[in-house]
């Protein structure tokens, strides 16, 4: 489902992003969300982020999920330059484990909002629901497949612990 014309864009600062932020794309895959991913650093290659976030809504993006470590200015610089709901992933950084990355990300000042999910993978399957959730409330057949998705991730929680082999 990745491609351009696509739904979802996950947006990321380094390649090293690239495993945390696969799991956005491959929840997207499983509930049939085109997206497209694209390396886009607020620091390395500020130009490239201007061009993305200014055109996202003309490309026919409806929502942005944004992942970054460190001092991740990615997903409030994005937001600021969208009017697309911006999800942002804190990549789990080696100095601080993420915290930095989860701070620089949740504390936007009002005004520019970014929906800030958990450190790390979950961040970045939260973030692929949350997109989800969004696109579903005009699109019944993609209501439908995350109900599905939802029930089929109840049904497979088992009753009691079992011991490990
Ligand atoms: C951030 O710096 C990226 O989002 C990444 O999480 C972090 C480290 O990047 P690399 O030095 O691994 O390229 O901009």
């Amino acid at each position: 489902m990745a491609g351009t014309r696509a739904e979802v864009a996950i947006i990321m600062g380094s390649q090293s992003d690239w495993p945390t932020m696969r799991h956005a794309a491959d929840t997207l895959d499983a509930l049939g969300i085109s997206h497209d991913a694209r390396i886009v650093s607020a620091h390395r290659t500020p130009d490239r982020l201007v061009a993305f976030a200014k055109g996202a809504r003309a490309e026919g993006f409806k929502v942005i999920i944004a992942g970054a470590g460190g001092a991740a200015h990615l997903p409030g610089m994005a937001a600021s330059m969208t009017p697309l709901p911006v999800f942002g992933v804190p990549v789990q950084s080696k100095a601080l484990s993420g915290q930095d990355s989860l701070l620089s990300i949740v504390q936007m000042p009002a005004g520019i909002p970014v929906g800030t999910l958990a450190i790390g993978r979950s961040g970045a399957i939260n973030a692929a629901l949350l997109a989800a959730a969004v696109l579903a409330l005009s699109d019944p057949a993609l209501a439908e497949r995350l109900d599905a998705w939802r029930e089929k991730q109840s049904a497979g929680v088992a009753e009691r612990p079992q011991d490990e082999a």
